[in-house]
């Protein structure tokens, strides 16, 4: 048996180590650790509850706008104001939020997964007529290859045809993620940390100028993933089909949805939304719905008191950096019980087996042309190529909302702030599915608890010892040299994580 850790996995946001028992070159046991306390929850306790759509945006940098609209939601139901949402208001936090989706899949694939299958080394003697290349290549002369290198060693087989395809996408990808937070700045003044999304709907009023300026960019992004990202995606799932196979999970899927569709009192659940929610248990093919009290997180693995542990709209976060048998900063979010994957694979199957006609010929169309079914979705290559498809789908469906935008009608409702009140603010996030609840008492946060996408996947072992969604998925990994495991990383950074939400 041999003992490796990896610590930190680079290109990925925030702090994660993974410690791996490997025997005959196949992974036994996994852990995966939070290691760094943020407490963010604790911050909001005692502050005026508007401040915590601000607050809570604090927690990440890349998916900001999807703890504004969680935010919002939760307290929108905490005032008693849901049903007032002028719908200018609801598809400009759509606007918003889709930005976000945008910018943070192409920030996955290119920047942060893509060096998992492409080696800076095969580009040093090409012959390119591409100017991204040879950029790249001038660059690459220059330095000591950094950021790229260090890099583990191991089977990089891409051609040189899709090497030089992906590779000079690189630098467009970041001008693209620079469109995509001008998307969310047109309508929520800037990116990261938007101003626009506010209890009550949002700041900004659309005019005819911000449609036609979001308008304007969006067909350059959709340019650039129908053509450039999805399809790389598509040679990239070709070229490395066993991976297929590799770093299949929990078999528990779960999604609330989000980007609604309607206002609505009272009930998320039966509100329409652009991308729907519900549960898939035990590899099943049929989708359930979610009941919310079915909802836990537990901390017996986690450095947090017993008062950590329960239903959200209840339990505290309260560090306990000494704890015997915990090893992470990240609690252990389960529903029924039982761990679950969250992501755009989650989200594409339910939407898949439950009929939304979008994704079912996109994600279709994607499957036929890698050759897959859709139980091969919840492995290494089944997330990139769901990230890509949700991400096309989510540019169709903004083109259509952004069409019902009403210059010159209101956005915001008036309201007034009840004394006390519970809220909760369900939505889908790009790393999954995200959940923030709220109690206000007094005028102020009495208590607000968030569970966060990367909490659900990237938890540590639960009380009776079952591990998390990303421990789970590398279990079997095939590793060919403990010295450079190259697998292993493909099997973490499939799921994207993202530290800094997972412990906030
Ligand atoms: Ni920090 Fe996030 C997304 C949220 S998290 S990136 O997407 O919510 O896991
Ligand atoms: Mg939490």
């Amino acid at each position: 048996m041999r003992q490796i850790s990896i610590d930190p996995i680079t290109r990925i946001e925030g702090h994660l180590k993974i410690d791996l028992d490997i025997d005959s070159g196949e992974v036994k046991s996994a852990r995966s650790s939070g290691t760094l306390f943020r407490g963010l929850e604790e911050v909001l306790s005692g502050r005026d509850p508007r401040d915590a759509s601000r607050i809570t945006q604090r927690v990440c940098g890349v998916c900001p706008a999807a703890h504004a609209v969680a935010s919002t939601l939760a307290l929108d139901d905490a005032f008693g104001i849901q049903d007032k949402i002028p719908a200018n208001g609801r598809i400009i936090r759509n606007l918003i939020l889709g930005g976000n989706f945008i910018q943070s899949d192409v920030l996955h694939f290119y920047h942060l997964s893509a060096l998992d299958y492409l080696n800076p080394e095969d580009l040093k003697g090409l012959e390119s007529h591409n100017s991204g290349v040879k950029d790249l290549q001038t660059y690459l002369e220059s330095t000591d290859g950094a950021p790229f290198t260090p890099e583990y060693s191991g089977d990089y087989r891409l051609g040189a045809e899709i090497s030089e395809a992906l590779a000079g996408d690189y630098l467009q990808a970041l001008e693209i993620r620079k469109k995509a937070h001008q998307l969310i700045a047109i309508f929520g003044g800037k990116m990261p940390h938007n101003m626009g999304t506010v209890p009550g709907g949002t700041t900004n009023k659309p005019d005819i100028d911000s449609i036609t300026k979001f308008r304007s960019r969006l067909g350059e992004i959709k340019e650039f993933v129908n053509n450039r990202y999805l399809p790389g995606i598509v040679e990239l799932a070709k070229g490395y089909n066993d991976y297929f196979g590799v770093g299949q999970g929990v078999s528990n899927f779960i999604e609330y949805g989000g980007f609604y569709l309607e206002g609505f009192a009272g009930s998320h659940k039966q509100t329409s939304k652009g991308l729907e929610g519900g549960v898939i248990s035990d590899g099943s093919d049929s989708v359930k719905d979610y009941d919310l009290s079915q909802i836990t997180e537990e901390v017996h693995h986690s450095w947090y008191k017993e008062e950590g542990q329960g239903h959200p709209s209840k339990a505290k976060t309260l560090p306990e950096a000494d704890k015997e048998d915990a090893y992470s900063w990240v609690k252990a979010p389960r529903y029924e019980g039982k761990p679950h994957e969250v992501g755009p694979t989650a989200r594409m199957m339910i939407n898949y087996l439950k009929g939304n006609e979008l994704v079912e010929r996109e994600l279709g169309r994607a499957m036929d042309k890698v050759g897959i079914e859709l139980d091969q979705l919840p492995s290494v290559m089944g997330r990139h190529l769901a990230r890509a498809v949700e991400c096309k789908c989510v540019i169709e469906l903004m083109e259509d909302w952004v069409e019902n935008l009403e210059p010159g009608k209101p956005s915001c409702a008036e309201y007034e702030m009840p004394e006390s009140g519970r809220g909760v603010g369900l939505t889908a996030a790009p790393r999954g599915t995200l959940g923030h609840w709220i109690e206000v008492a007094e005028g102020q946060i009495k208590n607000y608890q968030l569970v966060v996408p990367t909490t659900w996947n990237a938890s540590p072992r639960d009380e009776g010892g079952k591990p998390g969604p990303i421990e789970q998925s590398l279990l079997g990994t095939n590793i060919q040299d403990p010295e450079n495991p190259l697998e292993a990383a493909r099997v973490v950074r499939s799921f994207d994580p993202c530290m800094a939400c997972a412990v906030h």
